[in-house]
């Protein structure tokens, strides 16, 4: 699974090797024939669902379809996992709060002659029809002379754009500064998610990550670039994408800072513009590229290179019974996405991530110290002293298993109960009802008669002097009314004068004494066995219910018994 690296943390080769992708889209063709090629087809999919109001037919700059309204995250992360798998190499993140705290961003390894290349040239050229603020050194440059270098595009539906096929920025020229840490922290501490009206004058966290509110954030670092970064086509800038990285990064962080405290939510779930409701198709993708498909990252199968390894700082309580089954509450960092907990090389019996921080986990059976470790995605906790788990020898009886693990409601059954611990016992307990009478066999195991009962799960307990068994899953058994039980019959029809041979399938029919065509007896019946028997229907009219009688019963009517006379 690939992790988004942030862009100063490449090595040579990752740049080399980002750059050669971007340029590789650019030879292939467009699959849906529409742009140029591969690269220009993000270019004029950004553009197109930019100029397309939700709802429709109003204006899109109070919502569009992937702009100010509430799937700018969801769009923007959909958007850039496609572009991503057409480049073949992992997105980068351009971290532009921490370039404007460096105090010099215009000169941030990100704009390297070997990255994106540098800001624009202030100077325009008549002779090669070369604007002003033109890239001219590093991968993105454009050079007339030749036919291999970048060029940027034009959307039909726009205003002309006379740089074009220049690619131009203009550092600081439009917004003298990128945002600070303090705008990200400031941001990612905003919820819930986003409000109504939904749209560019909403409040919440995703209008301050877009910036039409707040410090100004992902609006700010494209006004910042500014030329190409400007206009619907800035993906003509391949920075876009290391900026849409970094602002899905923050979106990513916002999710995991809030991660199950009520305030995570993605809104709105309905009553949203089109395309921005939880499950709305996006547009032009639609179904099944909802909002709701793209929330969880791991589920994506990438993260950021910040998501924090999970850790373990302690276990409340850090003892229990070797027997298992004790609740233990993990808490720690890093817990979001958790795919496992392990007691020492055990699985867990089960576990609940709480929050980042939290989790409750049910102890395996295991014996003496072992280290509880806690698996996501971004790794797997480092072993520590605070993450030990000592099993202690469970005093008292134990009940690890029945059998039969059911028996009937009229007791009298007999249960094999193992466990540990059983020596001296003075008591076996289902769910409170004394066992009719039971045997110790050893001690680990008694031989006990059931009490009738009328729960239908109910736990099984052994009482020595040293305490009772604590209830367990291994100790439950289950009370079955007995009787027969009809589940069909064939044919469900017959003559009104009787005579017809009809089998009666179902259970518990071994020592029938009688089957009724509701109140009148069959004119002959035989069992065939436990679950079958053949009657000779008697004279009727109407439709009847075809009932088998036992010594323990007689079985309820049901629809699957009916039988009706023609
Ligand atoms: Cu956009």
């Amino acid at each position: 699974m690939p992790v988004r690296k942030n862009v100063v943390s490449l090595s040579a080769a990752e740049r080399a090797a980002l750059v050669t992708a971007i340029k590789t889209m650019k030879s292939k063709p467009d699959p849906d024939g529409v742009a140029g090629n591969l690269y220009d087809k993000y270019v004029l999919q950004h553009s197109l669902t930019m100029r397309t109001a939700s709802p429709p037919n109003t204006d899109p700059n109070v919502c569009n379809m992937a702009h100010r309204g509430p799937s700018f995250c969801p769009w923007h992360r959909e958007f850039l996992r496609r572009f991503e798998q057409d480049l073949g190499v992992p997105l980068p993140y351009w971290d532009w709060a921490a370039d404007q705290a460096s105090g010099s961003p215009e000169t941030a390894p990100v704009w390297g002659d070997d990255l994106m290349g540098p800001n624009g040239d202030p100077a325009s050229d008549p002779v090669t029809g070369r604007p002003a603020q033109a890239v001219t050194k590093g991968p993105f440059a454009h050079d007339p002379a030749d036919p291999a270098s970048w060029s940027i595009i034009q959307d039909s539906g726009l205003p002309a754009d006379p740089t074009v096929p220049w690619l131009t920025r203009n550092f600081g020229g439009m917004q003298p500064t990128l945002p600070t840490p303090q705008d990200v922290t400031a941001t990612l501490g905003v919820t819930p998610y986003d409000n109504p009206p939904w749209n560019v004058g909403s409040q919440g966290f995703r209008n301050n990550l877009e910036g039409f509110i707040g410090p100004g954030m992902h609006n700010a670092a494209h006004m910042w670039v500014g030329g190409s970064m400007m206009p619907a086509t800035s993906p003509n800038d391949p920075v876009f994408f290391l900026h849409h990285a970094n602002v899905d990064r923050i979106w990513a962080n916002w999710q995991r800072q809030w991660f199950k405290s009520g305030k995570d939510d993605y809104l709105p779930v309905s009553g949203g513009p089109t395309g921005h409701n939880l499950t709305d198709g996006m547009f032009p993708w639609g179904a099944p590229s909802t909002p709701d498909s793209v929330l969880d990252t791991f589920a994506l199968g990438y993260w950021y290179d910040d998501a924090p390894a999970p850790a373990v700082s302690s276990l409340n309580p850090a003892t229990g019974a070797d027997t298992g089954g004790d609740t233990v509450v993990i808490t720690g960092a890093g817990f979001m996405g958790t795919t496992a907990v392990t007691f020492g090389t055990t699985p867990a019996s089960a576990f609940a991530v709480d929050s980042d921080t939290q989790i409750t986990a049910i102890s395996p059976a295991g014996t003496g110290a072992v280290d509880v470790t806690v698996t996501t995605p971004a790794g797997t906790s480092p072993v520590s002293q605070a993450d030990q788990f000592t099993y202690t020898a469970a005093t008292g009886p134990q009940v690890t298993g029945i059998s039969p693990t059911s028996g009937s409601s009229a007791g009298g059954d007999t249960i094999i109960i193992t466990g540990s611990g059983f020596t001296g016992a003075t008591g076996v307990s289902f769910d409170g009802t004394p066992a009719s009478a039971f045997t110790v066999d050893s001690d680990t195991q008694i031989t006990a008669i059931s009490p009738a009962g009328t729960g239908i799960a109910v736990d099984i307990t052994v009482t020595t002097p040293a305490g009772t068994s604590p209830p367990s899953r291994a100790g439950v058994f289950t009370y079955i009314t007995p009787g027969p039980l009809v589940t069909g019959i064939s044919p469900t029809m017959g003559s009104s004068a009787g005579g017809d041979t009809v089998v009666i399938t179902g259970s518990g029919f071994t020592g029938a004494t009688g089957v009724g065509f509701d109140v009148t007896s069959a004119a002959d019946m035989t069992v065939d066995s436990d679950t079958q028997i053949t009657a000779i229907s008697p004279a009727g009219t109407g439709t009847v219910d075809i009932t088998v009688t036992t010594p323990d019963g007689t079985s309820p009517a049901s629809s699957a018994d009916q039988f009706t006379y023609m």
